[in-house]
């Protein structure tokens, strides 16, 4: 056995060189991509077809058998999500999950769903792309009576499709309050070629002010960009093997567009909310632009190694909780507001009268959007984040400890010239001058094991890895994951199918 592996290890890594030399471009075909990614792969004996789809911190919703019948309980709830450090709010989901918990069935299941409304208010549940019988469309006063506080609703369905599907509520407020859930329905033979990693990421956004918990779901100017629920750096990576097919399923339940893009390697589009993309269609890219009520699914032999972006490249789809104004609030020391306003309540951190944001007591530079015409909108620059700020912010002891790490790093050198003040335009990105913005230890968890330190300074929004790790690195963050024996692990449809 050892025999074996070790031969398969040094095949391996024989392959992996050459094609770290010559890696594989978009010209080639897929079918050259999977024969030479197959031949370069040791053979496992416990892979199992078609991988189970992997949800990233959301994890899946189980079912019991009732007479063949899968049955699956789903129960809508009122439920706090933490979306990034130090920022948790207000959602409305599914079991304990927004994103609700991804459904898997196989064509030809009989599928029961008992719907449950804890919410303080009617619903229903609408199965997006099903062809199915009218009376379980889950269209409210069309299809059927709402579903009551309190009351539930029993769905029934014979899968006879294939693809990447999924649920939400038809109240429109609803759904963008978190009420959605995958819903994979798995061929009956596996798609050729066989994907030894499936993943589904759902693409969310949600606008909540500086000092609030509760988005807004009237509101588009979105501040907080979310994959399966989590903003970068709190999103978990994509762990894959150097080698790997892998099948990264896109689903966009939101309000706004994203184009999702990979770094490093070429993908073929192989798949919609309509199902399964014959092969003659496939088209390659790096780039899919996932629309609303869209889901693309995307193929590629991961066979570049290292920890590639996976990203929105919609420039405000990388940021967390942006606002026009406040860069240069902080830049301002001991001056005072432009509306006359300290620096907490100019960014939103109300401590006056409560419940009137747009009193007088508050003026016109409240908050991200909402300095049209104040002083706030002049076109100073701003200065390199003042003593004073840096130390009236407090600090735990985990970001004492990232910012000494990376101080070391970086042998405290500046990070701005020293003529930044008087250039045009800055700052942009100078949000990332300080080492505020780093938490590594604070996101810490076996899928980051390994990553370079201060990572998490530049990870933001609608962004994470895609991590191609060769196979001890592999097998290492594999280890750590399954040990770490987490209530909530992101992984956990992963270890609970293989
Ligand atoms: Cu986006």
């Amino acid at each position: 056995m050892s025999d074996r592996r070790t031969f398969l290890q040094r095949a391996f890594g024989l392959g992996a060189g050459l094609l770290a030399s010559r890696p594989v471009f978009a010209s080639d075909t897929s079918q050259r991509q999977a024969s030479r990614a197959e031949a370069l792969r040791p053979t496992d004996a416990h892979r199992r077809f078609p991988a189970p789809v992997i949800t990233t911190d959301v994890g899946d919703l189980p079912y019991t058998l009732d007479n063949g019948v899968k049955v699956f309980h789903l129960t809508a709830q009122v439920m706090k999500r933490q979306i990034a450090p130090d920022k948790t709010i207000d959602v409305w989901g599914f079991n304990g999950s927004a994103p609700g918990p991804t459904i898997q069935v196989t064509q030809g299941d009989r599928v029961r769903v008992v719907f449950e409304n804890q919410l303080p208010e009617p619903s229903s549940i609408h199965w997006h792309g099903f062809e199915d019988h009218i009376a379980f469309d889950g269209m409210p006063g069309i299809s059927q009576e709402p579903v009551r506080p309190g009351e539930r609703f029993v769905y029934e369905f014979n899968i006879h499709q294939e693809g990447t599907y999924f649920y939400h509520s038809h109240m429109a407020m609803q759904e963008m309050a978190g009420m959605l859930g995958g819903f994979i329905m798995h061929p009956r033979a596996p798609y050729t070629p066989v994907c030894d990693k499936d993943f589904l990421i759902h693409l969310q956004e949600y606008a909540v002010l500086p000092n609030s918990t509760i988005p807004n779901t009237m509101n588009m100017e979105f501040n907080w960009l979310v994959l399966n629920g989590k903003a970068g750096p709190a999103a978990t990576p994509l762990i894959v093997r150097l080698g790997d097919r892998v099948r990264i399923r896109f689903v966009n339940l939101g309000m706004d567009h994203h184009p999702m893009h990979i770094h490093g390697h070429t993908f073929h589009i192989t798949g919609t909310e309509g199902g399964r993309i014959p092969e003659s269609a496939w088209w390659p890219g790096n780039t899919v632009l996932v629309g609303v009520a869209q889901a693309r699914d995307i193929e590629f032999i991961a066979n570049n190694p290292g920890d590639w972006m996976l990203h929105c490249h919609l420039p405000h789809h990388m940021m967390n909780q942006m606002s026009s104004t406040v860069g240069r609030m902080t830049r301002m020391g001991d001056r005072t507001m432009p509306a006359g306003l300290s620096m907490n309540n100019g960014m939103g951190m109300l401590d006056g009268a409560p419940g009137a944001p747009m009193g007088e007591d508050y003026g016109p530079s409240l908050g991200r959007g909402m300095g049209f015409g104040s002083g706030s909108d002049s076109s100073t620059t701003n200065g390199p984040l003042s003593a004073a700020a840096m130390k009236a912010s407090t600090h735990s002891a985990d970001q004492m400890h990232d910012m000494a790490v990376m101080q070391k790093d970086n042998n405290q050198r500046p990070e701005i010239s020293h003529n930044a003040n008087s250039v045009p335009n800055f700052p942009q990105d100078a949000f990332m001058e300080g080492p505020m913005m780093m938490m590594d230890s604070r996101v810490e968890k076996p899928e980051n094991y390994g990553l370079r330190p201060g990572w998490s300074r530049f990870m933001q929004g609608m962004m994470t890895f895609i991590r191609v790790l060769p196979p001890e690195q592999y097998d290492e963050v594999i280890s750590r994951m399954k040990h770490a024996n987490r209530p909530d692990d992101p992984y956990s449809s992963l270890f609970l199918k293989s």
